[in-house]
């Protein structure tokens, strides 16, 4: 840094830039009327966004869904003012009483961007590092399908992904797995700029960040520009530019900036992070900004300097023209680039879909349900090119590759919630369908960027294997015992635990249909045994829960999910050996089931009394009014999967003998 940035920077003076200064104006005075936000890293990052926004983002207000957008992702997401404010003054449709209404119910400026509320917001962000991650898996389908679509003479998908962060983002773990990951991948076209303040919540982040963090992501194969003075609106316009020269590299900018630059009180401090500046303190702030204006009111001329409609308009029209002659020359390809950016399967999916389900619903074969699982991949991806498959290092185990799956299978490395955050990003991106795998247990390593997909409504399909003690020998380290009950728990989250090759192959058809929300798949690691099945059985497998066995005589009702299915229709039998008659209900989507309507739940629970079974905790059978239940309510053993169940009294004998105990 020059000596002379680094002063500037050290009294936290800001530019007198009017761009930078609105842009501080709208935070402050936006977090004051709420009395609830982040005004500090807004209003160090007003010259960050002024160089960015102001010359380098590639976007049409008029159409945030324009597929060859530049993405923009404010990992950093507390600093949702700065970005509220580039939209409004840019031109989304955010109108100014909006700003007005930050953080209030119903507002299109909630507390955190959400994706969906606001136009312009490409992702969900708040968890900091994840949306680092986030915006790695977007520059990764960018590559993807620039390499599928894009032929000489005729470039469609040809676009960059910022990010602005923070020290928080940056303390994170997952920001190593991003990295770590981009760096491989070599996203030329990934550019982070780091908002290096020195400052986090409990005050300077030397006591607990002394990360030499250039060197970091140097190690990781970056290119690395900086520390720059992040308050110099033509050094990190420069900055940018250079980096758009990157190739083979992903650049980190480092900005040295001082957390709420502009206000003469609180720059520099961990009291400008989360509190609004008072009404004596953003006088002092207007002052030394030179910004006489009252709230919300932006001069014309400012407006007209931000205005970005025009330029977006013929940017997209550009584009629009390039990709009329690309379609002219290739006009399947165009037809399924426009189909897959619009998160349409293809047009045969109805005849492949019924075409897997026929053939499994005859299955006979006793696999386990991650077999069954593969088998289906291997029939579904190659007719579906949108599908981006991977693992986190349990390749073999999980079985998420298919045959000449090439680079349409990712090796994740042992990086579960990267994963997870960067398929998230994969699927906003568009144009592809990530599915992962990896243990059902380590769920818990990725489970926030589960719910960030949840809460984004975002077509994300997770194979988690090994689902329950059934995997045996490995132990209680890797048996997942909460974790179905656990999952089932998140909104919007469609949880499967197919029993057998015919429920695995509704449960992967219906996940790919699902393209609001979320899905996870909980499979076996052991074989199970096939069902056999009606065919308006097999059509209410979708519908998430259904009488398997059906007995006019019967006294009790015996429920199950996965694995346990097997184990109680064997219990069934037994029972009816002894004269006692029960039904049998298969659960393989809880969550699914749930919605259906009131008729059908009680017609499939029935009124008898009801037992569950399921290789997990017991409470969770609560909700379906059993009076008793069979599962595992501690951390299991490591044994052979046979002596496991044993161990846990999951037998057909135990479960037998608990039903006559309960009629007795
Ligand atoms: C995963 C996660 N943990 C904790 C928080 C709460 N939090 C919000 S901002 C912040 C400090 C971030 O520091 P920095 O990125 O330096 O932001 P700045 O102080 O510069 O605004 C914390 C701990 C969060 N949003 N996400």
């Amino acid at each position: 840094m020059a000596g002379h940035s680094t002063t500037r920077v050290q009294r936290g003076e800001a530019s007198h830039d009017p761009r930078a200064s609105v842009l501080r104006a709208l935070a402050m005075d936006a977090v004051q009327a709420a009395n609830s936000g982040h005004p500090g890293a807004p209003m160090g990052m007003a010259e960050m966004a002024v160089a960015l926004w102001g010359t380098h983002l590639r976007h049409n207000p008029a159409n945030p869904a324009w597929p060859d957008r530049d993405r923009f992702v404010l990992s950093n997401g507390h600093a949702s003012m700065l970005l509220y404010g580039l939209l409004h003054l840019t031109g989304y449709d955010l109108p100014i009483d909006e700003l007005k209404r930050f953080r209030k119910l119903g507002s299109r400026t909630p507390g955190h961007p959400e994706l969906g509320i606001t136009p312009g917001v490409e992702t969900t962000t708040g968890p900091l590092g994840q949306g680092l991650a986030n915006a790695v898996g977007m520059a990764l389908a960018e590559q993807r399908l620039a390499t599928e679509f894009n032929r000489p003479d005729h470039t469609i998908v040809n676009h960059h992904t910022f990010v602005f962060l923070g020290d928080g983002c940056l303390m994170e773990g997952i920001s190593h797995e991003a990295i770590s990951l981009a760096g491989v991948w070599q996203l030329d076209k990934l550019i982070v700029l780091y908002d290096d303040n020195g400052i986090s919540i409990d005050g300077p982040v030397d006591g607990w960040f002394r990360d030499d963090t250039p060197a970091r992501f140097r190690a990781c194969g970056w290119n690395v520009i900086g520390p720059i003075d992040g308050h110099d609106i033509v050094t990190v316009d420069a900055a940018v530019a250079q980096a758009r020269r990157s190739r083979g590299k992903p650049t980190l900018i480092v900005c040295r900036t001082t957390i709420g630059a502009g206000s003469p009180g609180r720059a520099g401090t961990a009291k400008a992070h989360g509190e609004a500046l008072g009404v004596d303190e953003i006088g002092a702030t207007r002052k030394a900004i030179g910004w006489q204006l009252p709230p919300f009111e932006i001069p014309a001329d400012v407006r007209t300097q931000w205005d970005a409609r025009a330029a977006g308009e013929k940017r997209e029209a550009e584009w629009q023209q390039r990709f009329d002659a690309y379609a002219k020359a290739y006009p399947e390809l165009a037809d399924a680039f426009t189909r897959r950016t619009a998160g349409e399967l293809p047009a045969d999916w109805p005849v492949l879909r019924d075409g897997v389900l026929q053939q499994a619903a005859q299955s006979t074969e006793n696999i386990a349900s991650r077999k069954a699982s593969q088998n289906m991949l291997a029939q579904l991806a190659p007719r579906i090119p949108a599908m981006l498959g991977g693992s986190a290092d349990l390749t073999a185990s999980n079985l998420t590759d298919f045959p000449d799956a090439g680079a349409r299978h990712i090796s994740y490395g042992v990086r579960e919630f990267g994963m997870a955050a960067v398929m998230n990003g994969v699927a906003l991106h568009g144009g592809l369908i990530p599915y992962g795998g990896t243990f059902l247990t380590f769920s818990d390593y990725s489970r926030n960027a589960i719910r960030m997909a949840a809460l984004m409504k975002l077509r994300v399909i997770h194979v988690f294997t090994h689902d329950s003690i059934g995997l045996g020998e490995d132990g209680p380290t890797h048996q997942s015992v909460e974790h179905a009950a656990s999952l089932r728990l998140i909104p919007n989250l469609e949880v499967w635990r197919p029993c057998d090759v015919a429920e695995t192959a509704v449960a992967w058809t219906e996940a790919l249909a699902s393209d609001h929300r979320p899905s996870a798949l909980l499979l076996s690691r052991q074989n199970l045994p096939a069902q056999t099945r009606r065919a308006e059985q097999f059509d209410d497998i979708a519908r998430g829960g259904y009488v398997l066995y059906e007995s006019d005589d019967a006294r009790a009702s015996l429920l199950a999910t996965g694995s346990e299915v097997g184990l109680a229709m064997k219990a069934r039998e037994l029972l009816s050996h002894l004269g006692i008659a029960v039904r049998v209900v298969s659960i393989p989507s809880s969550t699914r089931f749930d919605r259906q309507e009131r008729a059908y739940r009680d017609a499939v629970l029935g009124t008898l009394p009801r037992i569950g079974v399921e290789a997990g905790v017991t409470c969770w059978w609560g909700q379906y009014g059993c009076v008793s239940a069979l599962g595992v309510d501690s951390f299991g053993e490591s044994a052979p999967a046979p002596d496991v169940f044993e161990h846990f009294g999951l037998t057909p004998e135990a479960l037998a003998g608990r039903v006559q105990e309960i009629l007795r």
